[in-house]
């Protein structure tokens, strides 16, 4: 189908999605098979071995591409498959300037990963693009930033941090995943690469672990593809199928989540139990005027610190129903957790603490239920943690 000129909405709906040209079928099949048939040896339907290709794939990394507007995409078994197979484009004695507010799993990655094989890291907060350009060296290969960042929600200029990475000759890379390509499509702003976890909005029904990993150039696609095969980290036809079909819904789930958390962020800020409270959207956020300019809106996630610290922190967590107290996040489903003692545990407490990850800080995921359900359970956990940690 030809869909140049299609939007946003249509391009999640239609993009890799034709029919079926043996059956007629409107959603594409799931392949199920590991190999394919060949009529002489090395002559093939485009298809050989599923870790190389496989057409169910094929239909997400087309939609995924059309989403990020980028000419190819490829998906991968998990948000680290996709970092890890990122990551080796680089070599020994390369440089990586990273923020210093990401994924604990990226992080884990980056040191005990990356950093044997002698790849050097330094990590700032790339909100202060000053500091991103005092930490270039001659060696520096890559920009790796998260805008949002998880789970501080800084927001990172992605058109400046791009551009010293373009005057430097090195590679920009954005993991997008709190924002999703409906937000905001780094490529545009000059990223050559960006990142995924699948496993969050564009699965959006917390019921797979993928990733993905969309280049800008042609060129990089094919050396991206190159490790991709060889490294073999791939997502299962199955899991591709359900990436697909989450991301036709991905325009009005994140209009919800977007909406609900705006909604709920105001409450947060608004309560006397909140010490600070971190969300794009919020006027009083400190890229919030960047946010406005470089979103779409502003995401679903929101993390807060209460009065009271750590251990009131722990009673709310363990008091709301709705909020479900659990790693991960963007799916349809709201959940709660502290990343200090959960997502970012792999951080060593004094890296945490330099980038203001408070042990006491709560982070939402907020879901497409009904806001005013969601209110009332929060509502309800501040009433009963205030009883338990009293
Ligand atoms: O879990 P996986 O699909 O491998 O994706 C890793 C990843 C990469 N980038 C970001 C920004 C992420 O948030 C994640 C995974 N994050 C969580 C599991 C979490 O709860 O924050």
């Amino acid at each position: 189908m030809d869909l140049s000129g299609a939007r946003f909405e249509t391009l999640g709906v239609h993009a890799g999605c034709d029919p079926d040209p043996t059956t007629g079928a409107v959603t594409p099949p799931i392949y199920m098979t590991s190999t394919f048939v060949q009529a002489a040896p090395g002559s093939h339907k485009g298809y050989e071995y599923s870790r190389t290709g496989n057409p169910t794939r094929t239909a997400l990394e087309t939609n995924l591409a059309a989403l990020e507007g980028a000419p190819c995409a490829l998906a991968f078994a998990s948000g680290c498959a996709a970092a890890t197979t990122a990551m080796f484009l680089l070599a020994a004695g390369d440089h990586v300037v990273a923020g210093d507010d990401l994924y604990g799993g990226t992080y884990r990655l980056f040191t005990k990963g990356f950093g044997r094989f002698g790849v050097e890291f330094t990590f700032v907060d790339t909100t202060d693009l000053d500091a991103v350009r005092r930490a270039f060296r001659p060696e520096t290969r890559m920009l790796w930033l998260e805008s949002p960042s998880n789970p501080l929600l800084k927001v990172t200029d992605l058109v400046a941090a791009c551009q010293i990475a373009r005057e430097r000759e090195a590679m920009a890379v954005v993991d997008n995943t709190f924002a999703s390509p409906f937000l905001q499509r780094p490529i545009q702003s000059g990223a050559d690469l960006v990142l995924h976890s699948t496993t969050k909005y564009l699965g959006g029904h917390a019921d797979l672990v993928g990733g993905a990993l969309v280049a800008a150039q042609p060129e990089l696609h094919e050396r991206l593809k190159f490790f991709q095969n060889a490294l073999g980290g791939v997502p299962s036809p199955f899991d591709s199928w359900l990436v697909l079909r989450g991301a036709k819904t991905l325009a009005v789930r994140m209009e919800r989540h977007s909406a609900n958390a705006l909604a709920l962020a105001r409450w947060l800020e608004s309560r006397g139990e909140v010490e600070r409270c971190h969300y794009p959207g919020l006027a009083s956020h400190p890229q919030h005027e960047l946010a406005r300019r470089q979103m779409r809106a502003f995401g679903g996630m929101i993390s807060f610190e209460l009065k009271g610290g750590l251990e009131r922190a722990k009673a709310f967590v363990s008091s709301t129903r709705l909020f479900r107290l659990a790693e991960s996040l963007g799916g349809v489903e709201s959940l709660i957790e502290m990343p200090a003692a959960m997502t970012h545990a792999a951080v060593p407490p004094e890296e945490r603490k330099k980038a203001g990850l408070a042990d006491g800080l709560i982070r939402l995921s907020v879901g497409i239920e009904n806001v005013e359900d969601l209110q009332a359970d929060l509502e309800h956990a501040f009433q009963h943690s205030l009883a338990r940690s009293t």
